[in-house]
């Protein structure tokens, strides 16, 4: 099975976005990151898309999953599907 794309909407002062990127550090998994303060268009994707400009945002192939939690049980549990950076 291809690994998924795994895209996250994230700005650095968010501490649940800390507790994400974390788990992400922790375990070498690639993943795009997309600061939504770095470019208004960045925010404004994740808001017309979600509907809210609530972070963490992980999207999945494309798929929006918000809640650290379930964003840390998520890629707990796919670990061995996701490609790493090491
Ligand atoms: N329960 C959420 C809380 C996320 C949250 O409150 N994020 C803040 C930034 S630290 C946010 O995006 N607030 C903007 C909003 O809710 O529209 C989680 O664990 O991911």
């Amino acid at each position: 099975m291809k690994a998924p794309i795994l895209d996250l909407y994230y700005f650095d002062a968010c501490p649940y976005c800390q507790r994400v990127l974390k788990v992400i550090d922790k375990h070498h998994i690639k993943v795009n990151y997309i600061d939504i303060y770095d470019d208004l268009k960045n925010l404004q994707k994740l808001t017309v898309i979600t509907g809210t400009k609530m972070v963490p945002c992980l999207f999945i192939d494309g798929d929006p999953m918000h809640e650290s939690l379930d964003i840390i049980a998520w890629l707990e549990k796919n670990l061995v599907r996701l490609t790493k950076t090491t």
